[in-house]
């Protein structure tokens, strides 16, 4: 089976190869360098759909996207779906971070709750739509730490440690994310979708 992955983020081209190799290994995901659409939607699911459609209509395949971010709850869910240009519309990581964390710095909030979100939408080669969602659920870190993945990794601490652990995703494995992640999780509902491509 042949899907096409609709992103042009590096980082999420390289998570999913690592998803789909630990759970679908038969399923041959090619890359999408078509023309990128304006991510309008006012939710994770619109634009997630906006970007499958687009990599669908182009290509004719059956086509998968993911949109995704982190919430916080003392931000009434903000970054959300701004969460890739938090700080401008540079896309810088180290600028978002930095900018969430100075927002966080003089509002009391000690459990500092937040959660990695990921929807993942897929346009069927016959153009049927599916949605489905990840939820990471953690909390904020009070300074980066770590050197792995991307985007907000430095400052999210997943819940579910050992205790003790207070480990920042950049700190976990690149096998440990992809097992655990927002990411993963969308992927593992998406499976039984994938079963009728
Ligand atoms: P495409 O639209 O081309 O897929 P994008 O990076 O613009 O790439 P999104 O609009 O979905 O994609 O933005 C997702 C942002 O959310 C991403 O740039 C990060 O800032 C953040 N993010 C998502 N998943 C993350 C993860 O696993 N770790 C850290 N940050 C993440």
């Amino acid at each position: 089976t042949r899907v096409v992955l609709a992103t042009h983020n590096a980082h999420k081209v390289e998570e999913f190869g690592q998803i789909v190799a630990r759970t679908r290994p038969d399923l041959e995901v090619i890359g999408y360098d078509g023309p990128e659409p304006i991510e309008d939607g006012v939710t994770f699911a619109e634009n997630a759909l906006i970007k499958a459609r687009a990599a669908h209509a182009h290509t004719g395949l059956a086509a998968l996207a993911d949109d995704s971010g982190i919430c916080v709850d003392v931000l009434g869910g903000s970054p959300g779906i701004f969460s890739a240009y938090w700080a401008g519309q540079k896309k810088d990581a180290a600028a978002n971070l930095a900018l969430l964390l100075d927002q966080l710095h003089d509002i009391s909030d000690p459990h500092r709750a937040a959660q990695f979100h990921s929807t993942i939408a897929l346009v069927a080669a016959d153009g049927s739509e599916h949605v489905v969602q990840g939820i990471w659920p953690g909390r904020l870190a009070h300074a980066a730490a770590g050197q792995g993945g991307f985007g907000y990794d430095p400052i999210f601490i997943p819940d579910g440690q050992d205790a003790g652990s207070e480990r920042t995703v950049a700190e976990f494995t690149a096998a440990e994310k992809q097992s655990q992640s927002h990411r993963a999780r969308a992927f593992e509902a998406l499976i039984p979708l994938l079963a009728g491509l």
